[in-house]
């Protein structure tokens, strides 16, 4: 199991109090779709992808960006039980979706690049860290239950 000291603990949560969701998941979906435009194929139904305007402009876009980092946000509510808190996410993802696992640890890179962007130089190598460990625990449980 991932073990949290309350140094991390701390400033995970007061990191995550200011982040603004909406925005935040917005551009980390629309960057994981610029910058990796394989990932495009999972959303067939989203309309305007044709370039990278479009892609950060596009409302489900926004949207879905928003609802993937309402999620993400459970896992800080659950910081001690990350796994099962994603477990019925992972089946999801597996057997409805078929999205390869790799592209979680796509998301949680992009993510902290969109983090550390909007929180300028309040993103510490301590943010970062305890961030980082965070994003991938999240892509390692949201795997854990492919077959
Ligand atoms: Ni993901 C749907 C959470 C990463 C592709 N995803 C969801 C839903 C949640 C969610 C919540 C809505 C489920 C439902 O309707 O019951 N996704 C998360 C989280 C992460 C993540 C927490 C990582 C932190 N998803 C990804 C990635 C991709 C992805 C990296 C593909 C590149 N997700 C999807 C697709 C759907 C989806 C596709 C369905 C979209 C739709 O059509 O509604």
């Amino acid at each position: 199991m991932v073990h949290w000291t309350e140094e991390e603990k701390k400033i995970i949560t007061c990191t995550w109090s200011k982040v603004d969701v909406a925005e935040t998941g917005g551009d980390a979906l629309g960057t994981l779709l610029v910058v990796y435009p394989w990932t495009q194929r999972f959303f067939p139904d989203f309309g305007n992808l044709s370039s990278a305007t479009a892609i950060c402009a596009n409302p489900k876009v926004r949207a879905h960006g928003k609802k993937v980092l309402t999620s993400f946000g459970e896992a800080i509510k659950n910081l001690d039980n990350i796994k099962q808190t994603f477990a019925k996410l992972s089946e999801l993802h597996c057997d409805k979706l078929h999205v390869d696992p790799e592209n979680f640890r796509l998301l949680g890179d992009v993510l902290l690049i969109v983090m550390a962007s909007r929180f300028g130089k309040d993103f510490t190598p301590c943010t970062h860290a305890a961030f980082h460990k965070l994003v991938r625990v999240v892509a390692h449980a949201l795997a854990h239950r492919y077959h």
